[in-house]
């Protein structure tokens, strides 16, 4: 087991400036509202909590933040607030990985994808990474349609197109290792820019979407996964979990819903298998988005969806 003492630390991280829609900075207060804290407690975990934006003003729905716009190259949006967050973001989860304790980051946008990854490879040089989305978020600024840092983590944590970050991204350059294309693999993608493709393509990512997962089924699309990014099977895998890979009958209070997603229980069993493995390396649950709910209904669904994805992964429905 790579963590045989059971250590958690929840890294909150209520954060919105990396997509336009205000909402999602709420996710964090809402899943521990809804127990997650103490459904790992009762899983037999000891929990602690940090948070990085405290008291940073950075905690706000991006509308009350500044607008900001780099067009130095392509676009990205409000680079100076996303920097910031994320760089405090990278440096919690760099300290508790390297305490040996299990980073859970809830957010907030996926953004903050770039500080999980970055902050648990320093620790961890030879992790691998399941990303679990709709979309790959691996744009830059010049291919991104939207400017949105959201769709960005996984170029910056790869070190894609370095020459055009926005400059205050170059914290980013002291964290120790880059993610390697052979070290992640996708499941659940449905949405991908043309010149995501592209790229997902060209560096040969392994990268399942809706397609394979009908195909094959979930059970083989994550072993298929798992051997591809951690042959040895030694690595610790870290899960970064985009509540939008789900179907939106799940996760319906998200702010880039598209439809033919996961199954509720395709999207337990991924992180089930990887609870089996003993090999959990490091927990994102994000875009949780409770203003984007049209009932109190949807909002508690997306809500309980990500207290589940976290319970599962911690072994809950492992008899
Ligand atoms: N690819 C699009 C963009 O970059 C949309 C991606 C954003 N949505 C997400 N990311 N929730 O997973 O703008
Ligand atoms: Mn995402
Ligand atoms: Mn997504
Ligand atoms: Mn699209």
């Amino acid at each position: 087991k790579f963590y045989p003492t059971k250590e958690v630390t929840i890294i909150s991280a209520p954060f919105s400036a990396g997509q336009g829609k205000g909402g999602v900075e709420k996710g964090p207060g809402l899943l521990l509202k809804h127990g997650l804290r103490e459904d790992l407690e009762a899983l037999g975990w000891s929990v602690s909590i940090k948070e990085p934006l405290k008291g940073t003003g950075l905690d706000v729905p991006p509308s009350e933040l500044e607008e900001e716009f780099d067009r130095s190259h392509g676009i990205a949006k409000r680079p100076t607030v996303v920097a910031q967050a994320t760089e405090r973001v990278y440096r919690a989860v760099k300290e508790v990985s390297h305490q040996k304790r299990l980073p859970l980051t809830i957010g907030g946008d996926h953004s903050i994808g770039v500080s999980t990854l970055a902050g648990f490879l320093d620790a961890n040089p030879d992790a691998c990474v399941l990303w679990i989305d709709a979309h790959a978020d691996i744009n830059t600024p010049e291919t991104s349609p939207s400017g949105n840092i959201h769709g960005f983590p996984v170029a910056l944590a790869m070190g894609l197109s370095r020459e055009v970050w926005p400059k205050q991204f170059s914290w980013l350059d002291e964290a120790k290792n880059k993610l390697a294309a052979d070290r992640i693999a996708y499941i659940g993608l449905r949405d991908l820019d043309p010149c995501e493709k592209k790229r997902v393509r060209e560096l040969g990512i392994a990268a399942y979407s809706m397609y394979h997962v009908d195909k094959y089924g979930i059970a083989k699309v994550v072993e298929m996964a798992l051997a591809r990014i951690n042959p040895t099977g030694k690595s610790p895998v870290h899960i970064s979990y985009d509540v939008d890979a789900l179907d939106p009958l799940f996760t319906p209070a998200t702010g880039t819903p598209v439809r033919g997603g996961l199954t509720f229980r395709e999207g337990m069993y991924i992180v089930e298998a990887v609870a089996e493995t003993g090999n959990l390396g490091a927990l994102d649950i994000v875009e949780c988005n409770p203003d984007l709910a049209s009932t109190d209904v949807h909002e508690i669904d997306t809500i309980t969806a990500g207290c589940a994805i976290a319970k599962s992964a911690f072994g809950e429905t492992l008899v």
